[in-house]
């Protein structure tokens, strides 16, 4: 337990729940330009314990750049991970795209990242005024972008592998992370020296959650993607890059205001765009020429 000014501090996770859902529903950052509509639905929150050994198996899976929470934050007890559900309504207007992102999309991903970047800074200082100490990696100087990892793209702390360390979900064909909350989402961290109680017991697989590992009834991600960079192999990070710089960036960045309009045509439109999917045959998508299975990832 620490001890703040105040006397000992007993934050527990409910506190911490509520205030970043509180923070969620009411900041201004969370609202589209001139509108009352969010970016983001309620938060879901995960916990793992700092000394989890899942982090330093990261150095493999992700690469020998990844950060453990120690490393980041000597004193760390506790890593807190968040799911910001992409808004319905959002959702919604992605799915009848065949090429590019809906602007409501483009909005999101422009505007609600660097509200996101704000929830991270706003956890960590909250935190700290209660006495413990705490660092959200990806607005922490050094963390950065890594292009050419062993596993292709990646960065120096992943979030999608902090909230599959805390039980929130499990990856997909397509790289993306299937929560409670399905696909369509964006995630955010913090490292902590509070204690509290880890949500990682009973954690999914890697890949539970993605109806084509579990019994092959899916692949309509593969049928969404506009630039061939999903096949049964896999997500081709490149392919997928190369489409959001030079298509949908270059298309849409000016025209709309929106710097990194995104894409996301593989999470909506999807059986698992908010939810677990059910393991039932999927309908077939009409038949579509798809590109050869891609050997680098
Ligand atoms: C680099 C990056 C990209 C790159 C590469 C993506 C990638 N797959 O890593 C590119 C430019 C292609 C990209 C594209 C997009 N991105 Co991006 N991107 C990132 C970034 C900055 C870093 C990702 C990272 O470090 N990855 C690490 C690598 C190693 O992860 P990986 O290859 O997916 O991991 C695999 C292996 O680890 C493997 N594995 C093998 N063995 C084992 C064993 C174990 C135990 C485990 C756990 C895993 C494992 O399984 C994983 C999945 O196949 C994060 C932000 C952040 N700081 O995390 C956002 C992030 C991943 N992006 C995000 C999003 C939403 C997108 C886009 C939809 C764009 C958009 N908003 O419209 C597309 C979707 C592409 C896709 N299908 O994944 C979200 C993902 C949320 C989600 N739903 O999962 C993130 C988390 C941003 C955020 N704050 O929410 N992105
Ligand atoms: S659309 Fe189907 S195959 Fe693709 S990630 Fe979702 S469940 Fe897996
Ligand atoms: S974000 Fe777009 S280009 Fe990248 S894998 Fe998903 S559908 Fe394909």
């Amino acid at each position: 337990m620490a001890v703040t000014a105040k006397g000992p501090d007993a934050t527990t996770i409910d506190d911490l729940r509520a205030e970043v859902e509180a923070f969620v529903r009411d900041h201004a950052g969370n609202r589209f330009p001139g509108s009352d509509r969010p970016y983001f639905e309620a938060p879901v929150l995960g916990v793992a314990a700092a000394d989890d050994p899942i982090f330093h198996l990261y150095k493999q899976v992700v690469g020998p750049f990844h950060g453990t929470p120690r490393e980041l934050l000597p004193s760390a007890v506790s890593v807190v991970s968040w799911v910001l559900p992409i808004a319905r309504a959002t959702r919604r207007s992605n799915r009848p795209e065949r090429a590019l992102p809906s602007r409501p999309w483009a909005e999101t991903r422009s505007f609600g990242e660097p509200f996101n970047d704000e929830l991270r800074r706003h956890v960590q200082g909250w935190l700290r005024a209660r006495g413990h100490a705490a660092v959200a990696p990806v607005v922490a100087p050094g963390w950065s972008r890594v292009d050419q990892g062993p596993m292709g793209r990646a960065s120096t702390w992943s979030e999608r592998h902090a909230a599959y360390a805390c039980g929130l979900g499990s990856f997909s064909l397509n790289d993306g992370l299937i929560t409670i909350r399905g696909i369509a989402h964006r995630l955010g961290s913090v490292v902590t020296a509070l204690p509290l109680p880890p949500t990682s017991e009973g954690r999914p697989g890697v890949r539970d959650h993605c109806a084509f590992y579990g019994d092959g009834s899916c692949t309509r991600c593969i049928d969404r993607c506009p630039a061939g960079a999903i096949t049964e192999a896999g997500h081709d990070k490149e392919k997928c890059n190369v489409y959001l710089e030079t298509v949908t960036r270059a298309t849409l960045a000016g025209p709309w205001g929106t710097p990194v309009p995104g894409c996301g045509l593989c999470q909506t439109k999807v059986p698992c765009e908010d939810r677990i999917p059910p393991r039932v045959k999927v309908p077939a998508a009409p038949a579509a020429p798809r590109p050869p299975p891609s050997a680098g990832r």
